[in-house]
Protein backbone atom coordinates (compact mmCIF):
# COMPACT_ATOMS: atom_id res chain seq x y z
CA UNK A 1 0.00 0.00 0.00
CA UNK A 2 2.52 2.78 0.75
CA UNK A 3 5.02 1.57 -2.34
CA UNK A 4 1.34 2.27 -4.64
CA UNK A 5 1.50 5.94 -2.38
CA UNK A 6 4.81 6.87 -3.55
CA UNK A 7 4.23 5.31 -6.94
CA UNK A 8 1.03 7.48 -7.03
CA UNK A 9 2.77 10.73 -5.84
CA UNK A 10 5.64 10.29 -8.09
CA UNK A 11 3.43 9.88 -11.48
CA UNK A 12 1.66 12.96 -9.93
CA UNK A 13 -1.99 11.18 -9.56
CA UNK A 14 -3.60 13.42 -6.87
CA UNK A 15 -6.89 11.26 -6.61
CA UNK A 16 -4.92 7.89 -6.33
CA UNK A 17 -3.04 9.23 -3.68
CA UNK A 18 -5.65 10.99 -2.02
CA UNK A 19 -7.35 7.69 -1.64
CA UNK A 20 -4.30 5.34 -1.00
CA UNK A 21 -4.15 7.55 2.25
CA UNK A 22 -7.12 6.82 3.49
CA UNK A 23 -7.41 3.30 2.84
CA UNK A 24 -3.73 3.46 4.62
CA UNK A 25 -5.23 5.03 7.82
CA UNK A 26 -8.64 2.59 7.34
CA UNK A 27 -5.96 -0.23 7.47
CA UNK A 28 -4.15 1.07 10.85
CA UNK A 29 -1.24 2.46 9.32
CA UNK A 30 0.04 5.31 11.23
CA UNK A 31 -0.02 8.74 9.81
CA UNK A 32 3.54 9.77 10.59
CA UNK A 33 4.52 5.75 8.84
CA UNK A 34 2.37 7.33 6.05
CA UNK A 35 4.25 10.85 5.78
CA UNK A 36 7.86 9.50 5.86
CA UNK A 37 7.79 6.19 4.53
CA UNK A 38 5.52 7.27 1.24
CA UNK A 39 5.13 11.15 0.89
CA UNK A 40 8.61 12.62 2.17
CA UNK A 41 10.14 9.24 0.61
CA UNK A 42 8.52 9.78 -3.40
CA UNK A 43 9.85 13.57 -2.95
CA UNK A 44 13.00 12.46 -2.04
CA UNK A 45 13.33 10.59 -5.53
CA UNK A 46 11.86 13.88 -7.52
CA UNK A 47 14.17 15.78 -6.07
CA UNK A 48 16.88 13.55 -6.77
CA UNK A 49 15.31 13.07 -10.68
CA UNK A 50 15.29 16.84 -10.80
CA UNK A 51 18.59 17.02 -9.85
CA UNK A 52 19.82 14.54 -12.68
CA UNK A 53 18.06 16.05 -15.27
CA UNK A 54 15.26 13.38 -15.21
CA UNK A 55 12.50 15.57 -14.52
CA UNK A 56 11.46 18.49 -15.57
CA UNK A 57 9.31 21.52 -13.71
CA UNK A 58 6.01 20.67 -14.42
CA UNK A 59 6.45 17.04 -13.29
CA UNK A 60 7.96 17.82 -10.22
CA UNK A 61 4.68 20.22 -9.85
CA UNK A 62 2.24 17.48 -10.15
CA UNK A 63 3.92 15.10 -7.65
CA UNK A 64 3.88 18.24 -5.25
CA UNK A 65 0.39 18.55 -5.85
CA UNK A 66 -0.60 14.82 -5.42
CA UNK A 67 1.36 15.33 -2.20
CA UNK A 68 -0.61 17.99 -0.68
CA UNK A 69 -3.59 15.90 -1.67
CA UNK A 70 -2.55 13.10 0.89
CA UNK A 71 -1.79 15.71 3.00
CA UNK A 72 -5.22 16.97 3.49
CA UNK A 73 -6.22 13.54 4.83
CA UNK A 74 -3.36 13.19 7.03
CA UNK A 75 -3.58 16.60 8.79
CA UNK A 76 -6.03 16.33 11.16
CA UNK A 77 -4.75 12.58 11.96
CA UNK A 78 -0.86 14.79 12.42
CA UNK A 79 -2.37 17.35 14.55
CA UNK A 80 -4.75 16.02 16.90
CA UNK A 81 -2.81 15.53 19.49
CA UNK A 82 -3.01 18.91 19.92
CA UNK A 83 -4.71 19.57 22.62
CA UNK A 84 -4.23 22.96 24.86
CA UNK A 85 -2.20 25.54 23.37
CA UNK A 86 1.95 25.56 24.30
CA UNK A 87 2.44 28.92 22.73
CA UNK A 88 2.16 31.17 19.69
CA UNK A 89 4.24 31.15 16.01
CA UNK A 90 3.76 32.61 13.22
CA UNK A 91 5.01 31.08 10.19
CA UNK A 92 5.97 31.89 6.44
CA UNK A 93 8.28 31.54 3.16
CA UNK A 94 9.99 34.25 2.71
CA UNK A 95 10.15 36.35 -0.39
CA UNK A 96 10.31 34.98 -3.61
CA UNK A 97 9.73 31.86 -2.40
CA UNK A 98 6.81 29.97 -3.38
CA UNK A 99 7.89 26.16 -1.79
CA UNK A 100 5.43 25.41 0.61
CA UNK A 101 5.07 21.67 1.05
CA UNK A 102 7.85 21.28 4.31
CA UNK A 103 6.84 24.60 5.45
CA UNK A 104 3.39 23.03 5.79
CA UNK A 105 4.21 19.90 7.47
CA UNK A 106 6.55 21.96 9.74
CA UNK A 107 2.86 23.68 10.54
CA UNK A 108 1.55 20.85 11.06
CA UNK A 109 4.07 19.46 13.36
CA UNK A 110 3.72 22.03 15.27
CA UNK A 111 0.19 21.98 15.38
CA UNK A 112 0.49 18.27 16.48
CA UNK A 113 2.71 19.44 19.53
CA UNK A 114 -0.25 21.78 21.05
CA UNK A 115 1.47 24.96 19.29
CA UNK A 116 -1.01 27.68 17.73
CA UNK A 117 0.15 28.17 13.79
CA UNK A 118 -0.73 31.35 11.90
CA UNK A 119 0.86 30.41 8.89
CA UNK A 120 1.42 33.66 6.62
CA UNK A 121 1.50 31.11 3.43
CA UNK A 122 4.05 31.76 0.89
CA UNK A 123 6.67 34.82 -0.44
CA UNK A 124 6.42 36.56 2.25
CA UNK A 125 7.65 40.10 2.61
CA UNK A 126 9.19 41.39 5.77
CA UNK A 127 7.15 43.86 6.36
CA UNK A 128 4.33 41.13 6.39
CA UNK A 129 6.23 39.21 8.88
CA UNK A 130 6.67 42.42 11.05
CA UNK A 131 3.22 43.31 10.94
CA UNK A 132 2.32 39.53 12.07
CA UNK A 133 4.71 39.62 14.99
CA UNK A 134 3.02 43.30 15.71
CA UNK A 135 -1.15 41.86 15.51
CA UNK A 136 -0.34 38.35 17.14
CA UNK A 137 2.45 38.87 19.58
CA UNK A 138 3.84 35.09 18.51
CA UNK A 139 6.68 33.41 20.81
CA UNK A 140 8.24 32.20 18.04
CA UNK A 141 8.69 33.64 14.17
CA UNK A 142 9.55 30.87 11.54
CA UNK A 143 10.67 31.29 8.05
CA UNK A 144 11.42 28.64 5.47
CA UNK A 145 13.24 29.10 2.45
CA UNK A 146 14.31 26.26 -0.09
CA UNK A 147 16.39 28.19 -2.59
CA UNK A 148 20.02 29.45 -2.12
CA UNK A 149 18.19 32.99 -3.92
CA UNK A 150 15.64 33.42 -1.46
CA UNK A 151 17.14 32.68 1.99
CA UNK A 152 19.18 36.05 2.02
CA UNK A 153 16.04 37.48 2.38
CA UNK A 154 15.87 36.04 6.15
CA UNK A 155 18.16 38.81 7.63
CA UNK A 156 16.35 41.57 5.89
CA UNK A 157 13.31 40.19 8.23
CA UNK A 158 15.64 40.12 11.23
CA UNK A 159 16.71 43.46 10.93
CA UNK A 160 13.22 44.70 10.01
CA UNK A 161 11.59 43.13 13.09
CA UNK A 162 15.18 45.44 15.12
CA UNK A 163 14.15 48.51 13.24
CA UNK A 164 10.27 48.23 14.74
CA UNK A 165 11.47 47.50 18.36
CA UNK A 166 10.13 43.62 18.03
CA UNK A 167 13.63 41.61 17.90
CA UNK A 168 13.61 40.86 21.37
CA UNK A 169 10.15 39.57 21.91
CA UNK A 170 10.22 37.17 19.47
CA UNK A 171 12.36 33.77 18.93
CA UNK A 172 13.40 33.58 15.19
CA UNK A 173 14.39 30.05 14.23
CA UNK A 174 14.82 29.00 10.15
CA UNK A 175 14.43 25.74 8.07
CA UNK A 176 14.34 24.56 4.42
CA UNK A 177 16.76 22.87 2.61
CA UNK A 178 19.91 25.59 1.70
CA UNK A 179 20.01 27.08 5.34
CA UNK A 180 22.27 25.35 8.18
CA UNK A 181 22.88 25.91 11.85
CA UNK A 182 25.71 28.14 10.90
CA UNK A 183 24.05 30.32 8.86
CA UNK A 184 20.92 30.60 11.41
CA UNK A 185 24.26 31.58 14.27
CA UNK A 186 25.58 34.51 11.24
CA UNK A 187 22.49 36.02 10.74
CA UNK A 188 21.27 36.35 14.68
CA UNK A 189 18.70 33.95 14.43
CA UNK A 190 17.21 32.07 17.68
CA UNK A 191 17.69 28.19 16.00
CA UNK A 192 17.82 26.11 13.06
CA UNK A 193 15.90 23.05 12.26
CA UNK A 194 16.73 20.46 9.97
CA UNK A 195 13.09 18.62 9.44
CA UNK A 196 9.60 18.97 10.88
CA UNK A 197 10.56 16.96 14.24
CA UNK A 198 13.57 19.14 14.54
CA UNK A 199 11.14 22.14 14.48
CA UNK A 200 8.67 20.94 16.83
CA UNK A 201 11.88 20.26 19.70
CA UNK A 202 13.24 23.46 18.84
CA UNK A 203 9.86 25.15 19.67
CA UNK A 204 9.71 23.29 23.27
CA UNK A 205 13.28 23.98 23.56
CA UNK A 206 12.38 27.37 23.41
CA UNK A 207 8.85 27.63 25.01
CA UNK A 208 9.15 25.94 27.48
CA UNK A 209 5.97 24.43 28.88
CA UNK A 210 4.21 26.76 31.84
CO1 LIG B 1 11.81 23.65 -6.52
N1 LIG B 1 13.72 23.63 -6.16
N2 LIG B 1 12.04 25.17 -7.71
N3 LIG B 1 9.92 23.43 -6.88
N4 LIG B 1 11.90 22.01 -5.60
C1 LIG B 1 14.22 22.70 -5.15
C2 LIG B 1 14.21 23.33 -3.76
C3 LIG B 1 15.69 22.37 -5.68
C4 LIG B 1 16.67 21.95 -4.56
C5 LIG B 1 15.62 21.32 -6.80
C6 LIG B 1 16.99 20.98 -7.35
O1 LIG B 1 17.56 21.74 -8.10
N5 LIG B 1 17.53 19.85 -6.93
C7 LIG B 1 16.06 23.73 -6.36
C8 LIG B 1 16.74 24.77 -5.46
C9 LIG B 1 18.22 24.97 -5.79
C10 LIG B 1 18.81 25.93 -4.83
O2 LIG B 1 18.46 27.07 -4.74
N6 LIG B 1 19.78 25.43 -4.09
C11 LIG B 1 14.70 24.20 -6.85
C12 LIG B 1 14.51 25.12 -7.90
C13 LIG B 1 15.76 25.56 -8.63
C14 LIG B 1 13.23 25.62 -8.26
C15 LIG B 1 12.90 26.64 -9.34
C16 LIG B 1 13.85 27.85 -9.43
C17 LIG B 1 12.82 25.86 -10.67
C18 LIG B 1 12.57 26.71 -11.89
O3 LIG B 1 11.51 27.29 -12.03
N7 LIG B 1 13.57 26.74 -12.74
C19 LIG B 1 11.46 27.08 -8.94
C20 LIG B 1 11.48 28.28 -7.96
C21 LIG B 1 10.12 28.84 -7.71
C22 LIG B 1 10.12 29.85 -6.57
O4 LIG B 1 10.10 29.47 -5.41
N8 LIG B 1 10.16 31.12 -6.90
C23 LIG B 1 10.99 25.83 -8.26
C24 LIG B 1 9.66 25.43 -8.25
C25 LIG B 1 9.20 24.27 -7.66
C26 LIG B 1 7.76 23.77 -7.80
C27 LIG B 1 6.72 24.87 -7.87
C28 LIG B 1 7.70 22.95 -9.07
C29 LIG B 1 7.65 22.80 -6.57
C30 LIG B 1 7.15 23.49 -5.28
C31 LIG B 1 5.70 23.20 -4.98
C32 LIG B 1 5.32 23.64 -3.59
O5 LIG B 1 6.11 23.70 -2.65
N9 LIG B 1 4.06 23.97 -3.47
C33 LIG B 1 9.13 22.45 -6.33
C34 LIG B 1 9.56 21.31 -5.62
C35 LIG B 1 8.50 20.33 -5.23
C36 LIG B 1 10.94 21.10 -5.29
C37 LIG B 1 11.59 19.86 -4.64
C38 LIG B 1 11.62 18.73 -5.67
C39 LIG B 1 10.95 19.32 -3.39
C40 LIG B 1 10.78 20.34 -2.28
C41 LIG B 1 9.92 19.69 -1.23
O6 LIG B 1 8.73 19.93 -1.17
N10 LIG B 1 10.54 18.78 -0.47
C42 LIG B 1 13.05 20.42 -4.29
C43 LIG B 1 14.15 19.38 -4.36
C44 LIG B 1 14.31 18.68 -3.02
O7 LIG B 1 14.23 19.31 -1.97
N11 LIG B 1 14.60 17.42 -3.03
C45 LIG B 1 13.13 21.66 -5.10
C46 LIG B 1 9.83 17.99 0.54
C47 LIG B 1 9.73 18.79 1.84
C48 LIG B 1 9.06 17.92 2.86
O8 LIG B 1 11.06 19.07 2.26
O9 LIG B 1 10.85 21.54 1.74
O10 LIG B 1 13.09 20.57 2.47
P1 LIG B 1 11.61 20.57 2.55
O11 LIG B 1 11.17 20.84 4.05
C49 LIG B 1 11.74 20.12 5.14
C50 LIG B 1 12.99 20.78 5.75
O12 LIG B 1 13.69 21.61 4.85
C51 LIG B 1 12.47 21.48 6.96
O13 LIG B 1 11.40 20.66 7.38
C52 LIG B 1 10.70 20.19 6.24
C53 LIG B 1 10.04 18.89 6.57
O14 LIG B 1 10.97 17.91 7.02
N12 LIG B 1 11.95 22.85 6.89
C54 LIG B 1 11.89 23.62 8.02
C55 LIG B 1 11.44 23.56 5.87
N13 LIG B 1 11.03 24.75 6.29
C56 LIG B 1 11.28 24.82 7.61
C57 LIG B 1 11.07 25.83 8.55
C58 LIG B 1 11.48 25.60 9.88
C59 LIG B 1 12.07 24.40 10.24
C60 LIG B 1 12.29 23.40 9.34
O15 LIG B 1 11.32 26.50 10.85
C61 LIG B 1 10.70 27.71 10.58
Amino acid sequence: MLDDLKQAVLEGEQEQAIELTQKALEGGTDASTILNDALIAAMDIVGAEYERGDRYVPEMLISAEAMKGAMGILRPKLTEAGVKSRGKIVLGTVEGDLHDIGKNLVTMMLEGAGFEVEDLGIEVPAKQFVDAVREHEPEILGMSALLTTTMVHMPDVIKALEEAGLRDKVKVILGGAPVTQEYADKIGADGYAADAASAVDLAKRLVPQG
